[in-house]
Protein backbone atom coordinates (compact mmCIF):
# COMPACT_ATOMS: atom_id res chain seq x y z
CA UNK A 1 0.00 0.00 0.00
CA UNK A 2 1.19 3.04 -1.05
CA UNK A 3 1.20 6.15 1.78
CA UNK A 4 1.61 9.50 -0.57
CA UNK A 5 2.35 13.10 0.23
CA UNK A 6 1.05 15.55 -2.80
CA UNK A 7 2.99 18.84 -2.59
CA UNK A 8 0.94 21.78 -3.92
CA UNK A 9 -2.40 20.27 -2.58
CA UNK A 10 -4.57 23.91 -3.41
CA UNK A 11 -3.08 24.47 -7.11
CA UNK A 12 -5.00 23.76 -10.16
CA UNK A 13 -3.77 20.11 -10.47
CA UNK A 14 -3.01 19.36 -6.55
CA UNK A 15 -6.75 20.14 -5.71
CA UNK A 16 -7.76 17.24 -8.07
CA UNK A 17 -4.72 14.50 -8.21
CA UNK A 18 -5.24 14.80 -4.15
CA UNK A 19 -8.74 13.47 -4.39
CA UNK A 20 -8.38 11.29 -7.34
CA UNK A 21 -5.18 9.27 -5.30
CA UNK A 22 -7.41 9.47 -2.43
CA UNK A 23 -10.03 7.37 -4.39
CA UNK A 24 -7.43 4.95 -5.93
CA UNK A 25 -5.04 4.43 -2.61
CA UNK A 26 -7.81 5.12 0.25
CA UNK A 27 -8.03 8.55 1.58
CA UNK A 28 -6.23 8.10 4.45
CA UNK A 29 -3.07 7.19 2.42
CA UNK A 30 -2.92 10.50 0.64
CA UNK A 31 -1.64 13.19 2.52
CA UNK A 32 -2.32 16.68 1.26
CA UNK A 33 0.27 19.46 1.67
CA UNK A 34 0.06 22.67 1.27
CA UNK A 35 0.60 26.42 1.79
CA UNK A 36 -0.87 29.40 1.97
CA UNK A 37 -4.16 28.94 0.11
CA UNK A 38 -6.83 26.68 1.90
CA UNK A 39 -7.75 23.95 -0.55
CA UNK A 40 -11.31 23.09 -1.51
CA UNK A 41 -13.83 21.61 1.88
CA UNK A 42 -13.66 18.29 -0.06
CA UNK A 43 -9.78 17.80 0.00
CA UNK A 44 -9.70 19.75 3.52
CA UNK A 45 -11.76 16.87 5.14
CA UNK A 46 -11.71 13.82 3.00
CA UNK A 47 -8.22 12.74 4.39
CA UNK A 48 -5.18 13.64 5.94
CA UNK A 49 -4.22 17.62 5.94
CA UNK A 50 -0.28 19.44 7.07
CA UNK A 51 1.11 22.48 6.17
CA UNK A 52 4.39 22.23 3.96
CA UNK A 53 6.13 23.94 2.07
CA UNK A 54 8.15 23.14 -0.65
CA UNK A 55 11.00 25.52 0.45
CA UNK A 56 10.86 24.15 3.63
CA UNK A 57 12.50 20.85 3.76
CA UNK A 58 12.61 20.34 7.68
CA UNK A 59 8.30 20.34 7.62
CA UNK A 60 8.46 17.94 4.63
CA UNK A 61 10.78 15.49 6.37
CA UNK A 62 8.30 15.83 9.61
CA UNK A 63 5.61 14.77 7.79
CA UNK A 64 7.12 12.03 6.02
CA UNK A 65 7.90 10.62 9.10
CA UNK A 66 4.37 10.92 10.67
CA UNK A 67 3.17 9.28 7.62
CA UNK A 68 5.37 6.70 7.21
CA UNK A 69 5.57 8.25 3.31
CA UNK A 70 6.90 6.54 0.51
CA UNK A 71 5.83 8.73 -2.39
CA UNK A 72 5.85 12.10 -2.96
CA UNK A 73 3.98 14.50 -5.36
CA UNK A 74 5.66 17.50 -5.71
CA UNK A 75 3.69 20.12 -7.51
CA UNK A 76 4.86 23.14 -6.21
CA UNK A 77 5.69 25.43 -9.01
CA UNK A 78 5.24 29.64 -9.82
CA UNK A 79 3.66 29.22 -13.34
CA UNK A 80 5.05 30.65 -16.56
CA UNK A 81 3.99 34.04 -16.64
CA UNK A 82 3.77 34.69 -12.82
CA UNK A 83 7.66 33.32 -13.01
CA UNK A 84 8.82 35.92 -14.90
CA UNK A 85 7.32 38.76 -12.88
CA UNK A 86 9.08 36.78 -9.35
CA UNK A 87 12.17 34.80 -10.96
CA UNK A 88 13.77 34.55 -7.28
CA UNK A 89 10.91 32.93 -6.21
CA UNK A 90 10.49 30.90 -9.06
CA UNK A 91 13.99 29.75 -8.86
CA UNK A 92 13.97 28.54 -5.31
CA UNK A 93 10.57 26.98 -5.53
CA UNK A 94 11.21 25.05 -8.17
CA UNK A 95 15.35 24.44 -8.08
CA UNK A 96 16.27 24.46 -4.20
CA UNK A 97 12.67 23.39 -3.58
CA UNK A 98 12.97 20.20 -5.56
CA UNK A 99 16.52 19.39 -4.61
CA UNK A 100 15.36 19.57 -1.00
CA UNK A 101 12.41 16.97 -1.95
CA UNK A 102 15.11 14.69 -3.89
CA UNK A 103 17.15 15.09 -0.68
CA UNK A 104 14.36 13.72 1.45
CA UNK A 105 13.76 11.25 -0.90
CA UNK A 106 17.08 9.95 -1.21
CA UNK A 107 17.34 9.16 2.39
CA UNK A 108 13.76 8.28 3.07
CA UNK A 109 13.62 5.48 0.05
CA UNK A 110 10.70 7.55 -1.77
CA UNK A 111 9.32 7.75 -4.81
CA UNK A 112 9.18 11.21 -6.64
CA UNK A 113 6.89 12.29 -8.98
CA UNK A 114 8.02 15.99 -10.88
CA UNK A 115 5.97 17.73 -13.50
CA UNK A 116 7.55 19.46 -16.51
CA UNK A 117 6.38 20.96 -18.75
CA UNK A 118 6.47 22.01 -22.43
CA UNK A 119 8.30 25.42 -20.63
CA UNK A 120 11.13 23.07 -21.04
CA UNK A 121 11.92 23.45 -24.51
CA UNK A 122 12.96 27.47 -26.06
CA UNK A 123 13.00 28.77 -29.22
CA UNK A 124 15.76 26.91 -30.53
CA UNK A 125 13.76 23.21 -29.76
CA UNK A 126 11.96 22.31 -33.12
CA UNK A 127 8.79 23.09 -32.47
CA UNK A 128 6.61 21.04 -34.18
CA UNK A 129 6.95 17.13 -33.97
CA UNK A 130 8.97 18.11 -30.74
CA UNK A 131 11.58 14.90 -30.07
CA UNK A 132 11.32 13.40 -27.11
CA UNK A 133 15.12 14.13 -26.61
CA UNK A 134 16.05 17.44 -28.73
CA UNK A 135 17.85 20.75 -27.61
CA UNK A 136 16.46 22.39 -24.54
CA UNK A 137 17.53 26.38 -24.09
CA UNK A 138 13.92 27.66 -22.45
CA UNK A 139 14.34 31.77 -21.87
CA UNK A 140 11.80 32.04 -19.17
CA UNK A 141 12.64 31.29 -15.57
CA UNK A 142 9.91 28.86 -15.51
CA UNK A 143 11.78 26.81 -18.02
CA UNK A 144 14.95 26.93 -16.56
CA UNK A 145 13.17 25.48 -13.09
CA UNK A 146 11.53 22.65 -15.30
CA UNK A 147 15.13 21.97 -17.20
CA UNK A 148 16.71 22.03 -13.63
CA UNK A 149 14.11 19.71 -11.94
CA UNK A 150 14.12 17.43 -14.64
CA UNK A 151 18.25 16.84 -15.15
CA UNK A 152 18.15 16.83 -10.87
CA UNK A 153 15.19 13.72 -11.25
CA UNK A 154 17.50 12.22 -13.92
CA UNK A 155 20.84 12.71 -11.31
CA UNK A 156 18.87 11.20 -8.48
CA UNK A 157 17.88 7.99 -10.45
CA UNK A 158 21.22 7.20 -11.62
CA UNK A 159 23.25 8.48 -8.83
CA UNK A 160 21.01 7.32 -6.05
CA UNK A 161 18.41 5.02 -7.27
CA UNK A 162 15.92 7.62 -6.44
CA UNK A 163 12.80 6.53 -8.08
CA UNK A 164 11.98 9.58 -9.93
CA UNK A 165 9.54 10.01 -12.81
CA UNK A 166 7.77 12.86 -14.72
CA UNK A 167 5.91 14.05 -17.82
CA UNK A 168 6.03 17.06 -19.38
CA UNK A 169 2.76 18.61 -18.82
CA UNK A 170 1.10 20.58 -21.78
CA UNK A 171 -1.61 23.39 -20.83
CA UNK A 172 -4.05 22.04 -18.32
CA UNK A 173 -7.58 22.95 -19.51
CA UNK A 174 -10.07 21.90 -16.08
CA UNK A 175 -13.27 23.28 -13.99
CA UNK A 176 -12.58 22.52 -10.46
CA UNK A 177 -9.00 25.25 -9.58
CA UNK A 178 -8.64 28.19 -11.91
CA UNK A 179 -5.14 28.25 -13.13
CA UNK A 180 -3.10 31.43 -11.90
CA UNK A 181 0.09 32.99 -13.66
CA UNK A 182 0.46 30.67 -16.87
CA UNK A 183 0.69 31.38 -20.13
CA UNK A 184 -2.26 28.60 -21.58
CA UNK A 185 -4.53 30.19 -18.59
CA UNK A 186 -6.25 32.16 -21.46
CA UNK A 187 -7.62 27.99 -22.66
CA UNK A 188 -9.67 27.66 -18.95
CA UNK A 189 -10.69 31.24 -18.93
CA UNK A 190 -12.23 31.13 -22.79
CA UNK A 191 -14.92 28.57 -21.31
CA UNK A 192 -15.89 30.70 -18.00
CA UNK A 193 -16.43 33.79 -20.17
CA UNK A 194 -18.45 31.77 -22.80
CA UNK A 195 -20.68 30.45 -20.16
CA UNK A 196 -21.05 33.68 -18.50
CA UNK A 197 -22.25 35.03 -21.48
CA UNK A 198 -19.26 37.48 -21.21
CA UNK A 199 -16.93 38.99 -24.51
CA UNK A 200 -13.52 37.13 -23.63
CA UNK A 201 -10.18 39.17 -24.52
CA UNK A 202 -7.28 36.72 -25.64
CA UNK A 203 -4.40 37.19 -24.44
CA UNK A 204 -2.64 35.21 -27.51
CA UNK A 205 -2.46 36.22 -30.85
CA UNK A 206 -4.56 34.04 -33.76
CA UNK A 207 -2.12 31.25 -35.01
CA UNK A 208 -0.19 30.55 -31.65
CA UNK A 209 -0.47 26.76 -31.19
CA UNK A 210 0.08 25.22 -28.43
CA UNK A 211 -0.32 21.55 -26.92
CA UNK A 212 -3.14 21.16 -24.59
CA UNK A 213 -5.07 18.02 -22.17
CA UNK A 214 -8.20 17.82 -20.44
CA UNK A 215 -7.44 17.52 -16.08
CA UNK A 216 -9.06 13.81 -16.53
CA UNK A 217 -5.78 12.93 -19.01
CA UNK A 218 -3.38 14.71 -17.13
CA UNK A 219 -4.62 12.75 -13.77
CA UNK A 220 -4.46 8.88 -14.99
CA UNK A 221 -0.96 10.28 -16.89
CA UNK A 222 0.27 11.07 -13.44
CA UNK A 223 -0.97 7.86 -11.55
CA UNK A 224 0.09 5.51 -14.76
CA UNK A 225 3.62 6.47 -14.91
CA UNK A 226 4.52 6.05 -11.60
CA UNK A 227 2.58 2.68 -11.53
CA UNK A 228 4.85 1.81 -15.12
CA UNK A 229 6.81 -1.23 -14.80
CA UNK A 230 10.45 0.40 -14.30
CA UNK A 231 11.41 -2.32 -16.50
CA UNK A 232 9.94 -1.10 -19.45
CA UNK A 233 10.71 2.74 -18.83
CA UNK A 234 13.59 3.70 -20.88
CA UNK A 235 13.46 7.92 -19.91
CA UNK A 236 11.87 7.71 -16.44
CA UNK A 237 11.59 11.56 -16.51
CA UNK A 238 10.23 14.19 -18.59
CA UNK A 239 7.89 12.21 -21.06
CA UNK A 240 6.40 14.53 -23.31
CA UNK A 241 2.68 14.24 -23.22
CA UNK A 242 -0.20 15.76 -25.37
CA UNK A 243 -3.43 15.33 -26.43
CA UNK A 244 -4.29 18.32 -28.47
CA UNK A 245 -3.09 21.48 -29.85
CA UNK A 246 -5.07 24.35 -31.03
CA UNK A 247 -4.76 28.31 -31.56
CA UNK A 248 -7.02 30.47 -30.06
CA UNK A 249 -8.94 30.96 -32.88
CA UNK A 250 -9.67 27.04 -32.99
CA UNK A 251 -10.99 26.92 -29.75
CA UNK A 252 -13.42 29.97 -30.08
CA UNK A 253 -15.54 28.47 -32.86
CA UNK A 254 -15.33 25.00 -31.27
CA UNK A 255 -16.99 26.97 -28.19
CA UNK A 256 -18.97 29.05 -30.54
CA UNK A 257 -20.10 26.02 -31.88
CA UNK A 258 -22.26 25.73 -29.28
CA UNK A 259 -22.77 28.81 -28.28
CA UNK A 260 -23.42 31.08 -31.11
CA UNK A 261 -23.58 34.30 -29.60
CA UNK A 262 -19.78 34.06 -27.61
CA UNK A 263 -18.13 36.91 -28.82
CA UNK A 264 -13.59 37.25 -28.76
CA UNK A 265 -11.64 39.88 -29.42
CA UNK A 266 -7.51 40.51 -28.74
CA UNK A 267 -5.64 42.11 -26.91
CA UNK A 268 -2.33 40.38 -26.95
CA UNK A 269 0.10 40.78 -24.16
CA UNK A 270 3.45 40.41 -25.45
CA UNK A 271 4.78 38.50 -22.68
CA UNK A 272 2.81 35.64 -22.75
CA UNK A 273 3.48 36.54 -26.54
CA UNK A 274 6.91 36.45 -26.19
CA UNK A 275 6.82 32.67 -23.78
CA UNK A 276 4.06 30.81 -26.27
CA UNK A 277 6.02 31.62 -29.56
CA UNK A 278 8.79 29.88 -27.90
CA UNK A 279 7.28 26.52 -26.96
CA UNK A 280 6.45 23.69 -29.06
CA UNK A 281 3.47 23.74 -31.14
CA UNK A 282 2.72 19.65 -30.93
CA UNK A 283 4.96 17.77 -29.47
CA UNK A 284 6.34 14.15 -30.59
CA UNK A 285 4.69 11.94 -27.33
CA UNK A 286 5.63 8.41 -28.64
CA UNK A 287 8.02 7.74 -26.18
CA UNK A 288 5.35 8.01 -23.31
CA UNK A 289 3.04 5.65 -25.75
CA UNK A 290 5.29 3.01 -26.30
CA UNK A 291 6.85 2.93 -23.07
CA UNK A 292 4.22 2.99 -20.53
CA UNK A 293 0.80 3.11 -22.92
CA UNK A 294 0.10 6.88 -22.59
CA UNK A 295 -3.35 6.84 -24.30
CA UNK A 296 -5.60 10.37 -23.93
CA UNK A 297 -9.27 9.87 -23.91
CA UNK A 298 -10.05 13.74 -24.32
CA UNK A 299 -9.98 15.94 -27.58
CA UNK A 300 -11.37 19.38 -27.99
CA UNK A 301 -14.61 18.63 -29.22
CA UNK A 302 -15.05 15.96 -25.96
CA UNK A 303 -13.58 18.31 -23.91
CA UNK A 304 -15.35 21.31 -24.57
CA UNK A 305 -18.84 19.22 -24.33
CA UNK A 306 -17.50 18.28 -20.78
CA UNK A 307 -16.07 21.52 -19.92
CA UNK A 308 -19.13 23.74 -20.63
CA UNK A 309 -21.86 21.28 -19.17
CA UNK A 310 -19.67 21.20 -15.82
CA UNK A 311 -19.47 25.14 -15.95
CA UNK A 312 -22.90 25.32 -16.87
CA UNK A 313 -23.91 23.59 -13.93
CA UNK A 314 -22.11 25.31 -11.86
CA UNK A 315 -22.94 28.74 -13.55
CA UNK A 316 -26.84 27.89 -12.65
CA UNK A 317 -25.91 26.82 -8.60
CA UNK A 318 -24.60 30.39 -8.47
CA UNK A 319 -20.92 29.51 -8.18
CA UNK A 320 -19.22 31.10 -10.49
C1 LIG B 1 1.96 27.61 -17.95
O1 LIG B 1 1.29 28.11 -18.87
O2 LIG B 1 2.86 28.20 -17.35
C2 LIG B 1 1.68 26.17 -17.58
C3 LIG B 1 2.51 25.22 -18.36
C4 LIG B 1 2.21 24.95 -19.78
O3 LIG B 1 3.42 24.66 -17.84
N1 LIG B 1 0.27 25.89 -17.75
Amino acid sequence: MKNILVIGTAGQIGSELTMHLRNIYGSSNVVGGYRKTMPAEEVMESGPMEKVDATEPEKILEVVKKYKIDTIYNLAALLSAVAEEKPQAAWNVGVNGVYGILEIARENNCAVFFPSSIGAFGSSTPLDNTPQDTIQRPGTMYGVTKVAGELLSDYYFKRFGVDTRGLRYPGIISNVTLPGGGTTDYAVEIYYAAIKGEKFVCPLPKGTFLDMMYMPDALDAAVNVMEADPSKLKHRNAFNITAMSFDPDIIYNTIKKRIPEFEMEYDVDPVKQGIAESWPNKMDDSAAREEWGWDPKFDLEAMTDDMLKVIGEKHKKGLI
